[in-house]
């Protein structure tokens, strides 16, 4: 028995399910997951000591690569200063400022402690600014594990099959209307019906929590001129996005600007972090400037804001990296697609930058129902198959694969060659 197995069993028994987010059990594809040790670079380390390529990069926030030598030694001067204060600190308002700089449509922003925490927070603001207690998601796009939001939601909802979670009282999802991503036909219908008791239309403006869909032309424009019609707010959830398509997120990338924005994890260089923002009037509106409560002891964390300036900085001062990721994100995706071609797998691959997802479908995935449509047991298969290869993929068909900055042309190369390896067994099955 391996040291991840032997983990495993004594994991099962103390935590339910063996780990502390669903999809980390490797349910979808079985087996016991991995036990990680250590990171570095572009690579993981199990505690049997295998090393694998990674492309999880902790579900997005180590875009740096792992054990990045500026944020190590950003959050290890903060460590010997103090591991919390409960009270404010200048690296909250260098921080602050940071986003507000990077992110044009962030005039004010709030430090949280997760992406669920940011999202439910910009939620209440919404509905405190508007009066009004409707808001619309889109089936498949996960926004945290909130209780309002937990309707046909994805990530690990959808791999575990409870999209819509018990333990959700009716109540607290009354107010949530589903609609379809890329479709803003289904968006008019409840504007159409309710459009005056819509506080906010919130998505993922690249979903990226069902493998990863791209918007389609005129999605988030659509999206923005409707909230603007019934004056309801438009909030991005920028938690996998944000300073990963380019240092404004997906809304600098796609040049649609929300009115709130809410960001997670990579924002804590790999520290649990998350934050909203967005325009002043909206956000002054948040207390103890205005009646929209919300706190917390850990909020603005003085350790996990050193992380945040170090990666952020670094992000900012070396704005040309986004292009280098992502030129080198296309040559690697293009090249995935050719190979599943030329070895006749029905598959698309879906890619916006350095965000990406093969599924082993054979029609366009441009929303829930057509990422469901992948054949997950070939994906299982040949997710086993690379991570016993050392390719370290998410362990599910709806998750998004990341690049870092860490994963050399070399590094991408040889997991070509290695995927070329898994794909004869994986098709076996
Ligand atoms: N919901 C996360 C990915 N979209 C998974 C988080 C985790 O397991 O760490």
């Amino acid at each position: 028995m391996t040291k991840s197995e032997a983990l495993f069993q004594e994991a099962v028994q103390v935590i339910p399910g063996g780990v502390n987010s669903p999809v980390r059990a490797f349910g979808a594809i079985g087996g016991a997951p991995k036990f990680i040790k250590s990171a570095q670079g572009a690579y993981l380390y199990d505690e049997d000591g295998n090393q694998y390529i990674d492309y999880v990069g902790s579900w997005g926030p180590m875009i740096l690569g792992h054990g990045s030598k500026e944020v190590l030694e950003r959050v290890l001067d903060a460590c010997r200063r103090g591991l919390s204060f409960g009270a404010a600190t200048a690296a909250e308002v260098e921080m602050a400022k940071l986003v507000c700089e990077m992110v044009p449509s962030v005039e004010m922003v709030r430090m949280v402690n997760s992406g669920t925490e940011a999202v439910m927070s910009a939620i209440r603001t919404a509905r405190g600014f508007t009066g009004r207690d409707k808001i619309v998601k889109f089936t498949g796009c996960y926004h945290g594990h909130s209780d309002g939001l937990l309707v046909k939601a994805g990530s690990g909802a959808m791999t575990v099959g409870t999209p819509d979670s018990l333990g959700v009282p009716a109540g607290c999802t009354k107010d949530t209307l589903s609609a379809n991503y890329n479709d803003l036909g289904s968006v008019k219908g409840h504007f159409a019906r309710c459009g005056e008791e819509i506080a906010a239309v919130i998505v993922e403006p690249v979903a990226a929590n069902m493998g990863v869909v791209p918007p389609m032309p005129g999605f988030l424009e659509g999206l923005r001129s409707l909230c603007d019609d019934y004056g309801a707010l438009l909030i991005f959830d920028e938690v996998i996005t944000g300073f990963r398509l380019g240092a404004g997120g997906a809304q600098g990338f796609y040049q649609v600007a929300p009115d709130l924005t809410a960001f997670g994890k990579i924002i804590g260089g790999g520290m649990p972090v998350g934050a909203y923002g967005g325009r002043r009037q909206v956000m002054e509106l948040v207390a103890p400037l205005g009646g929209v409560y919300q706190a917390g002891t850990l909020s603005g964390n003085p350790v996990a804001m050193a992380a945040g300036i170090a990666q952020l900085t670094a992000l900012r001062e070396h704005s040309e990296w986004y292009g280098q990721l992502n030129a080198r994100a296309d040559w690697f995706f293009g090249s995935i697609e050719a190979l599943m071609e030329k070895r006749g797998v029905p598959c698309q691959v879906n890619h916006v930058g350095s965000l990406g997802c093969v599924y082993f479908a054979k029609e366009k995935v441009t929303d829930y129902e057509s990422a469901k449509a992948s054949d997950t047991e070939m994906f299982a298969r040949y997710c086993r198959e690379m991570i016993a290869h050392g390719v370290y993929l998410a362990p599910s068909q709806f998750e998004a694969m990341f690049l870092s900055m860490a994963h050399t042309e070399g590094i991408l190369l040889r997991t070509l060659e290695l995927m070329e390896e898994c794909l004869e067994q994986s098709m076996i099955g």
